[in-house]
């Protein structure tokens, strides 16, 4: 545990470590801010290879007493019995579920492929409702719905399981059998959890596409997985406006053969086509089946869903997750992280279709018997404090949100959280993109009132659930940093050559051996898999594609993906840091950072920032911004290019893509935009930068 003298910082919370000059860095690259060399780089042999580590952050935060007094875990003992025994530990987590009968063995590990639980039976919708109701537990609140024009629904476990089993059975009529692939193409409705549930209860795996991808995406990823049926709805809200989803999805099924039947929730009302013999509507299906429906035993190794990312070029990878160590895994972090008690109102602000909302919205919270919130609709509308809004009237304790999100928040200014009441909340957490310490600050000090903890929760898709991150009640926190390992998960950085670089150095972000929801293939690509998470290093090394690096208390700093790494005159730069460092900045919100090349210096940094509400971007705020950065982390991460927009371009889940900005800066034609949220922000940048308006160049 850490103990840390208190300084005298603003924050009360805050404690500065002292003793390290650098602390969380180890030996600093450049020399100290006021030394004579101040900037200039010093040689670091060894690590000049390795991503440097430029960016200085001391600010600690210490769990509060009264939070670690009620905490699930409130000493250190689980790391210890985890990393004694991690398979008996395991083991453990997974007797918190119900099996129909129990494993033979917790994990075979043939390397890189592995199983958990091999033997053992269960069905993880039975584990989400059945047992909770069956427990006496049917009337508690399972989602406090509200959609975006307004309206509200309490859904308690005991309506959820009827309404699974309805839909289960209506499945079931039209032909969806044990084993089935099955797509499911809907906005933020309560459907959509009843779908995925009604799927997992009769052995189907879903495929849900996101609700605001195109007909294109939607046919592909139907196609890669052989589905045979596609829930959907008329349309979906959003901003007002209506997502028409059923004529998008009638436009991709020109050219999906294995489609026999759309099944179609009702939710804007609008006209759209209806082809007799296959399409159903929704309630029509469900209005004559029974509530009851037998849940299928599943194998803990049979397919639980698919889920597709955009990899970073070519075709969409099926991401398959499998049922007992999903499951186990997910309910076990929910519960630990998030700290859940009895009385909690927990919201999980992700959007369903990214797979945060699968293990966080969906299966983690529906195994510990927990409240919910879900939100249709756009955080700025009807105005920019719905969130709040919604926050105060469900009286929300844990709130988890993406730095995207936060990072819009500081942009509209603190006015709107201010209007409300946010008292009820005593836990925050972070996922999606590594959180600049002042995007972490802001949510700690204006959503959290400063009494919260901050969870900065590493995964991915692939990993299916969190892998680094705090527990609340025993975590000293630092702004910027996912901290540990969970309890069991084995990590590194390694270098190039796969050695680890220990404390203090930058690298390759690993895992070395399984844990239970790792995700078992990519769906009809094994050698994709194989190739993607396991081709670095060798097969019992698990690559995650993200560049890290630990500092003396051995915590970890995610940097960003490795391909975004830049190379600045010998040197490697994580865009992370120098985006911190500008966010660090009071007149920035957002910034991204990519390079171009350079004849003198390799790679010219270029900087797209966006201001908060009230600044404007001139050619001194150009200047002061490069100069912070000098000052913040060194002149080697000084931007060559400053360029101020309105927006940036992100995926669905908030992630900025730096792959377009790089095509923008380099003035190259811009690659595959249609996994974007917002495709019109490119073009305008496009634009802005082809005509020289906007940008400050050195
Ligand atoms: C959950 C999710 C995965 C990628 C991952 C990272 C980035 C996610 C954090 C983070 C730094 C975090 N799944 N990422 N969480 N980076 N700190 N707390 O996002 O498959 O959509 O993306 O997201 O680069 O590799 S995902």
């Amino acid at each position: 545990m850490l103990s840390s003298p208190r300084h005298g910082c603003k924050y009360p919370a805050c404690h500065l470590r002292h003793g390290a000059g650098w602390p969380g860095l180890g030996r600093p690259p450049y020399d100290a801010p006021g030394s004579p060399n101040e900037g200039v780089l010093v040689k670091v042999s060894d690590a000049e290879r390795n991503i440097e580590a430029l960016l200085s952050e001391e600010r600690v935060f210490e769990p509060p007493e009264d939070f670690r007094a009620r905490a699930i875990v409130r000493d250190d003992s689980i790391y210890e019995r985890a990393d004694a025994d991690h398979e008996a530990y395991w083991a453990e987590q997974a007797e918190r579920l119900s099996w129909f009968s129990r494993w033979d063995t917790v994990m075979e590990w043939t390397p890189p492929w592995v199983k958990w639980f091999a033997g053992g039976t269960l069905n993880a919708s039975y584990n989400c409702l059945d047992r909770h109701v069956e427990a006496g537990g049917g009337d508690k609140v399972a989602f406090h719905w509200e959609g975006e024009p307004g309206e509200e629904r309490t859904i308690t476990y005991a309506d959820l399981l009827q309404e699974v089993c309805r839909f289960a059975n209506g499945l079931r009529s039209i032909g969806v059998q044990k084993g089935d692939r099955v797509a499911i193409y809907l906005g933020m409705i309560p459907e959509l959890p009843v779908a995925m549930l009604a799927c997992a209860r009769i052995g189907a795996a879903h495929s849900v596409v996101f609700g605001g991808f195109s007909a294109e995406s939607l046919r592909d990823r139907i196609n890669d997985a052989d589905a045979k049926v596609l829930i959907t709805a008329d349309g979906g809200y959003r901003r007002g406006q209506v997502v028409p989803l059923k004529q998008n999805a009638d436009e991709s099924l020109t050219e999906c053969p294995s489609i026999e039947h759309v099944v179609t929730v009702r939710r804007t009302g609008g006209d759209h086509p209806f082809t007799p013999g296959r399409d159903v509507w929704y309630h029509e299906l469900v209005a004559d089946q029974p509530a009851v429906c037998e849940p299928e035993h599943m194998e803990a190794e049979d397919l639980l869903y698919l889920l597709y990312t955009s990899g970073t070029t070519g075709k969409p990878k099926g991401i398959a997750h499998t049922t007992g160590g999903y499951l186990t895994q997910v309910a076990a972090t929910h519960r630990l992280i998030f700290d859940i008690h009895d009385d909690d109102v927990y919201w999980c602000a992700a959007d369903i279709g990214w797979v945060t909302g699968h293990s966080y919205i969906v299966y983690g919270p529906l195994a510990n018997h927990t409240t919910g919130i879900i939100y249709e609709g756009a955080p700025d509308w009807p105005d920019k404090d719905r969130l709040w809004q919604i926050a105060e009237k469900y009286r929300a304790t844990i709130l988890y949100t993406a730095p995207t999100a936060i990072r819009a928040f500081m942009r509209w200014g603190t006015e709107y959280p201010a209007k409300h009441d946010l008292s009820s909340l005593r836990l925050l957490g972070s996922v999606g993109e590594p959180i600049n310490p002042e995007a972490w600050i802001w949510y700690w000090k204006y959503i959290g009132g400063e009494r919260c903890p901050v969870v900065d929760t590493w995964w991915q898709t692939e990993t299916g659930a969190i892998l680094i991150t705090p527990l609340p009640g025993i975590t000293a926190l630092k702004p910027g940093s996912a901290t540990l390992p969970f309890p069991g998960i084995l990590a590194d950085v390694l270098d190039e050559q796969g050695h680890s670089v220990g404390l203090g150095g930058g690298g390759y972000l690993v895992l070395k051996r399984p844990w239970p929801s790792i995700a078992r293939t990519i769906w009809g690509d094994p050698d994709r898999y194989v190739q993607t998470y396991f081709g670095k290093f060798g097969t019992d090394t698990y690559v995650a594609g993200d560049g890290a690096k630990r500092d003396e208390d051995a915590y970890y700093w995610l940097l960003g993906r490795i391909d975004d790494v830049m190379n600045v005159a010998g040197h490697r730069l994580s865009t992370y840091e120098i985006e911190s460092a500008l966010v660090d900045n009071q007149k920035v919100a957002e910034a991204a950072v990519v390079s171009r090349p350079d004849d003198l210096v390799g790679e010219a940094i270029v900087a797209f920032v966006t201001l908060k509400s009230g600044f404007e971007g001139t050619e001194g705020a150009a200047t002061e911004l490069r100069d912070h950065v000098a000052t913040k982390i060194g002149k080697i991460a000084r931007p060559h290019g400053i360029i101020f927009t309105n927006d940036l371009p992100k995926t669905r889940s908030g992630k900025i893509m730096r792959r377009l900005l790089r095509d923008v800066a380099r003035g190259r034609p811009l690659g595959d935009v249609t996994t974007l949220a917002n495709a019109e922000v490119v073009e305008q940048i496009h634009t802005m930068v082809e005509s020289g308006a906007g940008s400050g160049e050195e």
